[in-house]
């Protein structure tokens, strides 16, 4: 006998069904939909002057969403692997016969491998990120984002196209086998339907505990997974160390000088001159990208007190550069509505000790419900813009 490809009633798992189907999928779109909001917010917290100015706070908004989008989208990776192998013998499917049918069904089949394909790579490329892996560079923030329209439009699509479907499985009992596929088996085998979403549910679970811990401090014992542990000098964790950054040299040499531009006037303060300024005490969290975050308490010279002893007027945003050579995060803008922020320091201290050189000695930036990839470390310079 040659071999020959499977067809769709080839499978008689009784698994395989709308009643499964539909239930898995219903968690699948709402951590999609959890990870598209808080995605859209997440972007919307990095646009440098977005329409809508994005608020300083709560100080910890940042945090919230940020974790909710890594920890949506990692509960979203065994939910879309038993969803899929729910439906894939659908593949093998015959297409039909009439011409105005196959047009249906090729448009249909075209929208879910579009949706297929998104998710796959949200997924894909967000867990690749939290792990601090970027094969793609910089263009990663770009394109998760645009797929992540492509993805929620396909979701859309298929969820108004299933909705007949999706309401009759699960308005149904689990174990009915009306929509079932004709040739499903009428008994269960070693697996019931019940036993599978109890699993799918168990490793949902497992995968969210496992994640979750780099944002919630009393997690982080079970959190595997979770990238950051919480350790790193002074209780808080170092997403790029000075080593790496190649500063420190030039951070812990005599020569170090901050640099305060306005008006194309140069004011030129030691550290010593920072430390014996008046000094504010900021409890802020750093939250990474990745989905880590950790809260801390900074003490350092409020950046609009730095402002006002050069006779820069508020409503100005600041160019911050680092002593770093290279690299995506040597320099970023503040807005206005960050610096002039009573709780925006150029922080000297973190949790009572002098920064230490990972965390951005001599002085960093450390503002309100900001993502930490601006929080911008071994600061050199500041210009006020005009
Ligand atoms: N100059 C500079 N500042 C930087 C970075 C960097 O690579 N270079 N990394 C940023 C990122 S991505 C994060 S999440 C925070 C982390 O701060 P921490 O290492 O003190 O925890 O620093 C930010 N500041
Ligand atoms: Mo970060």
């Amino acid at each position: 006998m040659s071999p020959r490809l499977p067809r769709e009633s080839d499978f008689t798992s009784r698994l395989r069904s709308p009643a499964v189907t539909a239930r898995v999928g219903l968690w699948l779109g709402i951590c999609f939909g959890l990870a598209f909001v808080t995605g859209l917010v997440s972007h919307w917290s990095k646009v440098p002057h977005p329409w809508v100015p994005y608020p300083t706070r709560p100080v910890w908004g940042y945090r919230v969403v940020q974790g909710l989008h890594v920890i949506s989208g990692t509960a979203a990776v065994p939910l879309l692997l038993v969803k899929l192998w729910t439906v894939y013998p659908k593949l093998l499917s015959r297409p039909p016969g009439r011409a105005r049918e196959l047009v249906v069904h090729g448009a249909e089949r075209a929208s879910i491998a579009v949706l297929v394909a998104a998710a796959i790579f949200q997924l894909a490329t967000g867990i690749a990120n939290t792990s601090e892996w970027y094969p793609w560079h910089f263009t990663f923030v770009r394109t998760h984002y645009a797929v992540g329209w492509i993805a929620i439009g396909a979701l859309v699509v298929h969820v108004a196209v299933k909705l007949p479907v999706i309401r009759a499985a699960l308005g149904a009992d689990l174990e009915s086998s009306a929509l079932d596929r004709p040739t499903a088996a009428a008994t269960a085998g070693v697996l019931s339907r019940r036993g599978l979403l109890g699993a799918t549910w168990a490793a949902t679970g497992v995968a969210v505990l496992a994640t979750a811990g780099a944002t919630v401090p009393w997690l982080r014992r079970v959190s595997v997974l979770a990238v950051r542990s919480g350790d790193g000098p002074q209780d808080l964790p170092v997403r790029t160390s000075a080593a790496t950054a190649r500063v420190t040299a030039a951070a812990t040499s005599a020569a170090y000088r901050l640099t305060v531009v306005h008006d194309g006037r140069h004011h030129v303060f030691t550290r010593a001159e920072l430390a014996a300024m008046p000094q504010t005490r900021s409890s802020l969290p750093i939250a990474c990208v990745e989905g880590w975050s950790a809260g801390a308490t900074w003490r350092g010279v409020r950046m609009r007190d730095l402002l006002d002893r050069v006779g820069a007027p508020s409503g100005r945003d600041v160019a911050v550069l680092s002593l770093q050579e290279r690299g995506a995060f040597r320099d970023t803008t503040l807005p206005d509505r960050y610096v002039d922020d009573p709780a925006t320091l150029l922080a000297l201290e973190l949790n009572g000790e002098t920064l230490s050189i990972d965390h951005g000695y001599p002085c960093r930036v450390i503002a309100p419900d900001r993502p930490g990839e601006l929080q911008t470390k071994w600061v050199s310079r500041l210009e006020v813009l005009s």
